[in-house]
């Protein structure tokens, strides 16, 4: 692991980016061998990420464009969002984003679009919590990282867990960059001090049925606990626990969300994003990085981002 904050900045992104990449492979399928994600790092070719890093690269060039401590201009970043969509239909989107994307598009504040998807309940689904790491690195503290979240989360996922899921993630990112290099991260002293961040019910007892599960679990017996598709509430959990498994090596780390099956590119993400944080660039595997799309410009931001 490594304390300097421009690595751990570069390591944050890229994790994301390099877990979506690898994960992308196989979503959808029930469980994922060793073999199959040996093949995968070592392949050739690029490693293409998909509406995941999409999304966090908006997300984090929104943060570079602006002077630090200037927040989210909700509004501009729904639009920033559905012109990325616009651009790049085959990255690989959920069934219902579209709808709010299209709406923002033709001119809707990002609120009612957002309140108008699924029969007026507001999505659900891992789409704000998937894209959400870049709040990290522009909020000082972890409660401001879990409000910058939510304000990110919101423009697209109006359901509280949709959205809440990305004051979650965007905390526990923020954490996992603070952590100290070189002491032992504690899951249970982790997950309290995102519980302390996040004042929704509804995540308080996800975060405890995180807990809950036996640190020895295999994939699959995590992904049975915890669920692994697209939805926040069953997939966010997962992804935590992924990283407080393996919060040393962002390799297993995001192999292990992965083996899991299911939403593979997005929980691969997030655990990532977290392991990445922890450990920084220079602790992700070198020869699936040396092949994904995007590495010169992630690196950059996360850089920049860093101050
Ligand atoms: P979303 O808002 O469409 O939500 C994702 C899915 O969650 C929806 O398609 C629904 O199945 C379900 N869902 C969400 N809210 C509700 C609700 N209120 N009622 C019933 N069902 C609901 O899109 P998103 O951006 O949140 O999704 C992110 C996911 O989509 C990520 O996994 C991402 O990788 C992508 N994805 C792509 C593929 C693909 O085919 N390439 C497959 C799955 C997911
Ligand atoms: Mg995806
Ligand atoms: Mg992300
Ligand atoms: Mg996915």
């Amino acid at each position: 692991n490594t304390a300097d904050p421009r690595d751990r900045a570069a390591g944050l992104l890229l994790g994301a980016a390099l877990g979506d990449a690898l994960g992308s492979r196989f979503e959808g399928m029930s469980a994922v061998r060793a073999d199959q994600l040996d093949e995968v790092e070592t392949s050739e070719g690029e490693l293409r990420y998909t509406d995941d890093t999409v999304l966090t690269l908006v997300l984090a060039e929104h943060f570079a464009e602006r002077s630090p401590g200037s927040g989210i201009q909700q509004q501009d970043l729904a639009l920033d969002f559905a012109r990325a969509w616009r651009a790049e239909p085959g990255r690989g989107w959920g069934g219902g984003i579209g709808h709010v994307f299209r709406a923002v598009l033709s001119g809707s504040e990002w609120s009612s679009a957002a309140r108008n998807s699924f029969g007026g309940q507001g999505s659900y689904g891992n789409g704000a919590a998937m894209r959400v790491s870049p709040v990290a690195l522009a909020a000082p503290t972890p409660p401001e990282a879990a409000t910058l979240g939510l304000r990110s989360g919101e423009v697209t996922h109006a359901h509280p867990d949709g959205a809440h899921a990305a004051a979650v993630q965007g905390c526990a990112v923020h954490l996992a960059l603070s952590t100290p290099a070189d002491t032992a991260l504690d899951p249970d002293r982790f997950l309290d001090r995102v519980a302390g961040c996040c004042p929704d019910s509804r995540w308080i007892s996800l975060l405890e049925r995180t807990r809950a599960v036996p640190r020895s679990s295999s994939p699959a017996e995590a992904a049975e606990r915890l669920g692994n598709d697209v939805t926040a509430p069953g997939s966010v959990p997962l992804a935590l626990f992924s990283f407080l498994r393996h919060p040393d090596s962002p390799r297993e780390a995001v192999r292990f969300a992965i083996a899991a099956g299911g939403d593979t590119d997005t929980i691969g993400s997030m655990a990532g994003a977290l392991a990445g944080a922890r450990c920084g660039a220079t602790a992700l595997p070198p020869e699936p990085l040396r092949r994904l799309e995007g590495a010169g410009r992630l690196r950059e931001l996360g850089t920049l981002l860093a101050g």
